[in-house]
């Protein structure tokens, strides 16, 4: 039986579901989430949405946003779910320790485009297109519903988000026309660009000043450094060093951008982009992180310098596996 009919069926026959996302959420998941959520309300199903961390403040534009729950607001008949629904989350760990034992419990549909998911789910639905939003998309025009705008707004942003606005190599025709029908159900293209890219405080640009002005380009990898010193010269917040990364990688020449952002206690949160084939989510998994060929992550203790070392040796060797590299004779 075809993936989606699957998931229908498990959709018509139940009539309480705990939808989630994972932590950190940005326009991907929350949009998978509030797209996915109304759409079943629409069909008269009960949902409650869950996210460790609530909504992003630039996201908050999107309707029904206020009705996503972190784990102290959830309603005690949270025990009444029938179903989980994860969205847009490689393994079960990414919903946090509580959302993790949440799920645990409970039969759940993982629908998901990480290459590195887990499979965590009863029904597995993984499939590496640009955005879960689309797969989403692709599931509510299969249950034969026409998105309204506030569906239509919010997958349209999971697609603007993991795309960079058409810009990633994850863009195919069949992405192209999903927006093109959501454009046409209403999506309302320019709040989606205004909130999610044109809503920058003044502190984020002090700190990509602060953060470029000592980055390093060598052999086709950029790197910066981002410290607590320089978030707090620039009167700037956390959520301030967000895209950071990706300024880094419009460099030309550069095939790798990598960010390094010290955290509390010795840890280095380590972000990386890529462009031109090489595939940064093998260099993450080497240190317990994931992600997507061109854009991955991972967390690494240890002493900035130390850190840069051993990920500059890692991103070196994962160039050098590519044809036409220097290394390759
Ligand atoms: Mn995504």
């Amino acid at each position: 039986m075809n993936r989606l009919k699957e998931i229908e069926n498990e959709i018509s026959r139940h009539k309480k579901f705990l939808i989630a996302s994972h932590r950190s959420p940005e326009a991907d998941a929350i949009g998978s989430q509030l797209g996915l959520g109304r759409a079943l309300r629409l069909r008269g199903k009960q949902t409650i949405l869950y996210n460790r961390d609530g909504v992003p403040k630039n996201l908050s534009f999107l309707k029904g946003s206020d009705s996503v729950l972190n784990y102290d607001e959830l309603p005690r008949e949270v025990t009444d779910v029938e179903l989980g629904i994860v969205l847009d989350c490689s393994n079960l760990e990414r919903l946090g320790d509580k959302g993790k034992r949440l799920f645990g419990g409970l039969p759940t549909i993982n629908i998901d485009h990480h290459k590195d998911n887990t499979n965590f789910g009863y029904i597995n639905y993984v499939k590496p297109v640009a955005a879960t939003t689309q797969i989403i998309a692709d599931l509510i025009d299969y249950m034969g519903l026409e998105p309204d705008e506030p569906i239509a707004t919010a997958l349209y942003a999971g697609i603007i988000a993991d795309t960079s606005s058409f810009q990633n190599e994850n863009v195919s025709a069949n992405l192209m026309a999903k927006a093109a029908d959501l454009l046409e159900s209403g999506a309302n293209a320019r709040s989606v660009i205004v909130n999610l890219y044109e809503r920058e405080p003044f502190s984020k640009l002090k700190l990509l000043g602060e953060v470029l002005s000592t980055a390093k380009f060598e052999d086709g990898i950029v790197w910066a450094e981002i410290t607590p010193e320089k978030i707090r010269r620039a009167g700037a917040t956390q959520e301030d060093t967000e895209g950071v990364v990706g300024k880094l990688r419009t460099t030309e020449g550069a095939e790798v951008a990598c960010l390094f952002k010290k955290l509390p206690e010795d840890t280095i949160k380590v972000s990386l982009r890529s462009k031109d084939g090489v595939d940064v989510c093998n260099v993450a998994r080497n240190f317990g992180g994931g992600g997507h060929k061109v854009a991955a992550g991972c967390m690494v203790d240890g002493r900035m310098e130390e850190v840069e070392e051993k990920l500059l040796k890692e991103i070196k060797k994962e160039m050098d596996k590519l044809p036409g590299s220097a290394n390759q004779g």
